[in-house]
Formats: structure tokens, C-alpha cells, sequence
């Protein structure tokens, strides 16, 4: 078919990884049509690239109406973007690719809800094994970082060349070439508290340093997207939150504050976030990343009132991919009867934060075809996720 063709045309191209440098070099030069000629070969090559993958699922999910549904609109927005493949360029077609733009990120808003609904029709119609697990970690981690970067490229085009020009926003895009971290680890923090008083009534204070081992305390600023990052810190306070209010108990008089450092070092910004929140067991640490645990039913809409602060779905994985996307991390460390570190990581310098991308290529196809490999480590207690973490190294 042709679709079929297109698909192994572009799918045979590897993105091109921009780094936040190249992000704002590309927004102050503000060329349109420098940014369709790009964005027409590369938003075909980013899809096809995952829509490559989303082939490999397992056969069982593959079949699920979900998933279905979630292919199909990759398709359509596939074709709506080639068709821009040998147009001329005019003032006519630059609107109208910006339009077109608008409709994709429209399209594809609900996507993780839908992929997530893909998984429970799988587990309430299948058994799930173990690979089959492990692929579908595999391909959301991928398809979702892939999602997140094209969503980027579609907000920078759009901001910069499709409204309004804003001269008194310091705004490139979606990036803050000053963004101040501390602002929005208070925003953050401002906006879960909120859910948590109105949830438990009460919720425990912030208290927040700084530390700055290059230069004297004047605030930590980075090139970012300042969005990305209130996304994770929005994500760890609802957790540190709910772990320190269902530890303590909502009678309790006080609460142990969440400590937030911020810390300026020379290749790392790092963001760490502390909770008395009685931690969690190693045992279950992995989990906390694994999309098929993490999948439940939601609440309701009728249950809106009483949804919980934190209910442990895709927060935490994303948030790991959006910290990961410009080559930073999300990192938790947890001891036990105490309580929860979780630090986040920023390239500090934005020639070093590239775009993290997956591709499609043999390795990852190979992945989807090999099977797990069998315990070397002996154990008792066959903890398979441990087992497994040592076994692949
Ligand atoms: C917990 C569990 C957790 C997950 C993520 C961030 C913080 C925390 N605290 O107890």
C-alpha cells in the first residue's frame, strides 16, 4: 500500500536529536520557512519511526480497540504531514501547515489515556506474561518519549510562527533561557498542596535550599522547558505528599516538611527532594516505573472529589522520560521505614541537553523478538523483578 511505502521510507531516516542550544539558535533566527522545510521531513521521519514499532507490539495488545484507535489517528497525522512533501513554498502553505500542526497536537492529546486503556483491555481479556510485560515497558518508555519529542517540535513551530508575535516575553517557544528553578519547585509545590489540603486537609510545609558550588547565591537559573519541569516536581510532591500524610496520619498535629534542595553544579542542576514519608521497600521500588502496574481503572468522573493525591499511574515514568528527554534523570532512593529521596536531574549547560530519541532500527526490533533471559542468580525467593535487574545486568 502506499501508506505502507511512505511508512518504510521515512521509517529508514534516524531523527535528528536537537539540543535546547539548537532549539533557541532556531527560535532567534525565526525562520519560518527553514522551520517547515525541517519539520516536514523530520515530523515524518519521528512518526514513522514509532509507528515502525507500534507493528512489533505483541499480537494480543495490538488487537485491542485501543490501540487500534491509537494507530489509526498515528496514520491519519502521518499523511496529513506528507502532504506537504513537494508543495511549494508560500505564505498560503506556511499557515496552512501551522493549521495542520494544531489539528495533530489536538488529535493526539489523549493518546496516553487511550494507550493506557489498550492495557487494561489486555489484562482483562489475557493472561500477561513476563515478555510480553517487558515489551510493552519497552515500547511505551519509547513511544512516549517519541510523543513527548514531537509534541516539542509541533509547540516550537506553532509558538513561534503561529500567533501573536510577544515581544515582552522572554519565552523561545516553550523554553525559558531563564528559568528559575526555584520558582517553580514553589509553583510546584503551591499547586499539590492544594490537592492535599483539599484531600487530607492538611499537608506538610516546604523548605527549600540552594546550593551553589560555581558562584555565589543568586539564584539558579537554566535553559529549559519550564513546563517539563514542573511536570516532574508536580509529580513528586503529590507523592511525597500522600506518603507523608498516609505515614503520619491525617490527626497528627504536625507534619515533617518536604526538604527541596537545589544544587548548581558545574554538568548537573540538580533538584533533590526530601520526604519523611516512612519510604518504601526495595522490593517494590521497580514497580513504581512499570506501566502495568501502574495501570488502573480510573476513578469516575463522578468520583472527582474524591480522587487520591497520588494514585501511582504514568506520573512517575513520564516524568522519568521528560527528565530523561534532554539527558537528565529522575532517580528515587528510598530507606525503608523512614522515608523517600527522589532527585532529578538537569544538564546544566544546553549544548549538552539533546533530544533523547528512540529509533527503529535492527536492536530495537530485535527486542521485541527475544526472549527474557533465564535466571543465572540463584533465588530463594523469587523475587523475579530483582532476579531479572541482575540477570540483564
Ligand atoms: C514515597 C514514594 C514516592 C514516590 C515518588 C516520590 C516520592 C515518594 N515517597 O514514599
Amino acid at each position: 500500500s502506499n501508506i505502507g511505502k511512505m511508512l518504510d521510507f521515512y521509517s529508514q531516516f534516524n531523527p535528528s536529536p536537537l539540543s535546547i542550544k539548537q532549539f533557541i539558535d532556531f527560535g532567534l533566527s525565526a525562520c519560518e520557512r527553514k522551520s517547515f522545510i525541517f519539520l516536514r521531513k523530520e515530523l515524518p521521519v519521528r512518526l514513522a519511526n514509532i509507528m515502525k514499532e507500534i507493528h512489533l507490539l505483541p499480537e494480543n495488545l495490538l488487537r485491542m480497540p485501543s490501540v487500534g484507535i491509537v494507530n489509526n489517528m498515528y496514520v491519519t497525522s502521518f499523511q496529513e504531514i506528507i502532504e506537504f512533501e513537494k508543495v511549494e513554498v508560500s505564505d498560503n502553505t506556511l499557515d496552512k501547515f501551522c493549521q495542520a500542526l494544531v489539528k495533530i497536537r489536538n488529535r493526539h492529546t489523549d493518546i496516553v489515556q487511550t494507550m493506557a486503556q489498550g492495557i487494561l483491555e489486555l489484562k482483562d481479556s489475557h493472561d500477561v506474561d513476563a515478555q510480553t510485560e517487558n515489551s510493552i515497558q519497552y515500547f511505551l518508555d519509547r513511544f512516549y518519549m517519541s510523543r513527548i519529542s514531537i509534541r516539542m517540535l509541533i509547540n516550537q513551530h506553532t509558538l513561534l510562527f503561529g500567533g501573536v508575535l510577544n515581544g515582552h516575553n522572554r519565552h523561545i517557544g516553550c523554553i525559558d533561557p531563564h528559568c528559575d528553578v526555584i520558582s517553580v519547585v514553589k509553583d510546584a509545590y503551591e499547586n499539590a498542596r492544594f490537592l492535599c489540603d483539599q484531600y487530607y486537609m492538611a499537608s506538610p510545609d516546604l523548605v527549600v535550599k540552594q546550593f551553589n558550588s560555581t558562584a555565589v547565591n543568586s539564584g539558579i537559573k537554566i535553559i529549559y522547558v519550564p513546563s517539563h519541569l514542573y511536570h516532574m516536581l508536580f509529580e513528586l510532591f503529590k507523592n511525597s505528599m500522600r506518603a507523608v500524610m498516609e505515614h503520619c496520619g491525617v490527626d497528627a498535629d504536625n507534619y515533617p516538611p518536604l526538604e527541596v534542595t537545589v544544587i548548581q553544579g558545574k554538568e548537573d542542576i540538580c533538584v533533590k527532594m526530601s520526604d519523611r514519608g516512612g519510604g518504601i521497600p526495595r522490593s517494590q521500588m521497580d514497580y513504581l516505573f512499570k506501566y502495568m502496574y501502574s495501570t488502573a481503572p480510573q476513578p469516575s468522573k463522578s468520583d472527582a472529589h474524591t480522587v487520591p493525591l497520588a494514585g501511582y499511574g504514568y506520573g512517575l515514568p513520564l516524568s522519568r522520560l521528560y527528565a530523561r528527554y534532554f539527558h537528565g534523570d529522575l532517580v528515587l532512593l528510598s530507606c525503608e521505614g523512614f522515608g523517600t529521596d527522589a532527585v532529578v536531574y538537569l544538564k546544566a549547560l544546553s549544548n549538552e541537553a539533546n533530544e533523547l530519541l528512540p529509533i527503529f532500527n535492527k536492536t530495537s526490533s530485535k527486542f521485541y523478538r527475544t526472549s527474557l533471559p533465564t535466571a543465572d542468580w540463584s533465588s530463594q525467593c523469587g523475587n523475579s523483578m530483582a532476579t531479572r535487574q541482575l540477570t540483564m545486568g
